[in-house]
Parts: structure tokens; C-alpha cells; sequence
């Protein structure tokens, strides 16, 4: 059965969920998307990312055509469509169908477009294993150019640091900002652990916000724990006890090999393997995973 893909209202069979050459996602990149994850029929932290879509959208000056709450049902309905209930959710919002020319103004019709579907960035074994990471040339956007708080369509700078740092062999690349503080992995917040204390990147150290960034942070006080959102440096990492990366997609990963040094003992680290846990198991808990049961009637299905 060919997988339902919701494109602005309609739910369409994959081979015919098209969207035109002329819209300006495609020619430009312009557009702003979110990565979610359901389990068990819920949305992990639905709310967060549909806030973090919008803030998105109005820092690039657009208008996204849907509601929160029509975006929520949107979402279930295509999970329920493709009778999924652990997935990857891809939402995306495109400018729509311009002239050719960056003029946004042109465009009409911005595109929703939800794609359920599953992702795995890292083979199961590197989450027992741990991963091997390496800075790449590539510097993580100008916060005053594109701002990587901005989850936009353009990711050629996510991009060319990912392939720069497989090309080197590693299975992520670390990115640092434009003042050589450590940023960001490809599409993963980093972390830090030395003593009581979790450390990572400044929100404002050219990095995307992330949603299971702040998940982390909220598990790590819970643990009582000490989180510092710092001006971090590579030297930072390399005399880290325990790191590991988080993101929707990787959830929580450890790292054992940051440029050749390794951290720690060269294993996953105790309290890193602690915190995935107690992440995995928050992912199905009803006060930060939503179901759409619990949302309002009132919407008139696609
Ligand atoms: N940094 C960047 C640059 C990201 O794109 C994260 C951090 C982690 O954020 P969350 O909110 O997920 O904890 C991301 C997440 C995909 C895909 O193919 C998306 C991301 C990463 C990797 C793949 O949809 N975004």
C-alpha cells in the first residue's frame, strides 16, 4: 500500500503528492519545516514544534495558511491515514508557486505538506557502541545571515558539513560558530558531561533550539543535576567525562571519539545512558505527548 501524504487539505497516494517546479521551496529553499515523532499514536511535544514551525515562519516573513490546532488534526489524520502510530513526522511549509525572481511577495499559496514515514540515522548498535565525531571547515551559518534558530528549508550548510565529515570518515560532523565555539552536529544538539555538571552550547551560540535539547536539560535538573548553557570549546569537549548528541530523529546518542581524543573510558557514559532511557520512556507519557482524543472536535477532516 503506497504511503498518504497530506499536501494542503488533501490526502494524496505518494506517487501523486506533487507540488509544482515553480514553488519557491524548490527554487530557493524558502520555507520552514519541523522533524516530529510519534509512538504509540502520540506526538512528542506536538505543541513545541508547532511553536517553533511558527516562530520560524515569522522570522522569514511567512504566513503559514493553517492553525495550530487544524496543523494537529492534519498530523493525525495522515498518521491515521497510513495507520502508523510509531513514525517520523515531516512537516513542511513552502513560500508556494512564484515567478522566477527571490520576490516572496510574489508568491501565493504556501504549501502544508505531512509526510509520515520512519527515519534512522544510526544503525541500533552505535547507541550501545557510541559514535566517533570530528569538526569539519565548514562554519555553522551566521547567526546575523541565516539564523540557525531558524528551522528553514535551506540546510546546504548542514549539508556540506555532513559530507564533509563522512568524506573524513566520521559518522557525524561537529560544526563550530563563527567565533569558534562549538555550535551543533548536522542535525543534532551536543552535550557535555564533567562532574555533577551537564554542558551545552548557548542558545545564541548559532544553534538550532532544540526540542530534545530542552527535553534533556528539564531530565538532567530533574536528576538534579547542574546545566550550564555555555560558550563552549572544542578543548571543552576533549576533556569531557561523558557527550552525546540529541535530536528527534537520533533521540539521544552517546559520543566516544571526539577528533581522535577519546572520551572517557571510550564507552557510553553512565549518566548518558541514564538519560536515553528516561527520554524513550517520555516519549509515550500523556503530559508531554499528545493524542488527538484529547484535542477539541470541531475540525472538518481532509
Ligand atoms: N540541530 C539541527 C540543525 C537540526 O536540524 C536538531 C538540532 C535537533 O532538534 P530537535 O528539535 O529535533 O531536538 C535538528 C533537528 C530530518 C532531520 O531529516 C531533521 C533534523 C535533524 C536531522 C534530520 O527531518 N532536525
Amino acid at each position: 500500500m503506497s504511503l498518504k501524504v497530506f499536501i494542503n487539505g488533501k490526502l494524496l497516494p505518494q506517487e501523486e503528492a506533487k507540488i509544482s517546479v515553480f514553488d519557491h521551496g524548490l527554487l530557493y529553499g524558502d520555507g520552514v519545516f519541523e522533524g516530529l515523532r510519534s509512538h504509540q499514536g502520540r506526538v512528542f511535544k506536538l505543541t513545541e514544534h508547532l511553536e517553533r514551525l511558527h516562530e520560524s515562519a515569522r522570522a522569514i516573513f511567512l504566513k503559514v495558511p493553517m492553525g495550530t490546532k487544524d496543523l494537529k488534526h492534519a498530523i493525525f489524520a495522515t498518521l491515521r491515514a497510513n495507520n502508523m502510530k510509531d513514525s517520523y513526522i515531516r512537516l513542511v511549509v513552502t513560500r508556494g508557486v512564484g515567478k522566477l525572481g527571490l520576490e516572496p511577495g510574489k508568491c501565493s499559496n504556501p504549501q502544508v505538506i505531512i509526510i509520515t514515514d520512519t527515519i534512522q540515522l544510526y544503525p541500533p548498535k552505535l547507541y550501545e557502541k557510541g559514535i566517533d565525531i570530528l569538526t569539519v571547515a565548514t562554519v555553522r551559518n551566521h547567526p546575523e545571515s541565516i539564523n540557525p534558530r531558524i528551522k528553514c528549508l535551506n540546510y546546504m550548510n548542514n549539508i556540506l558539513a555532513k559530507t564533509e565529515g563522512i568524506n573524513a570518515g566520521a559518522t557525524e560532523a561537529l560544526m563550530l560558530n563563527k567565533d569558534g565555539f562549538v555550535a551543533e552536529c548536522t542535525g543534532q544538539n551536543i552535550f557535555l558531561i564533567k562532574g555533577n555538571e551537564l554542558y551545552t552550547p548557548h542558545g545564541n551560540s548559532g544553534i538550532l533550539k532544540g526540542i530534545t535539547r530542552d527535553t534533556v536539560i528539564e531530565l538532567a535538573k530533574a536528576k538534579g543535576i547542574k546545566v550550564r548553557e555555555d560558550f563552549l570549546t572544542r578543548y571543552d569537549l576533549y576533556i569531557a567525562e561523558q557527550c552525546f548528541l540529541t535530536g528527534t530523529a537520533a533521540q539521544i546518542i552517546p559520543v566516544v571519539k571526539i577528533d581522535g581524543r577519546v572520551v572517557g573510558d571510550g564507552k557510553p557514559g553512565h549518566t548518558t545512558l541514564e538519560l536515553l532511557e528516561e527520554y524513550r520512556s517520555l516519549l509515550t507519557n500523556p503530559e508531554v505527548s499528545e493524542v488527538e482524543e484529547e484535542l477539541e472536535a470541531g475540525y472538518i477532516r481532509p
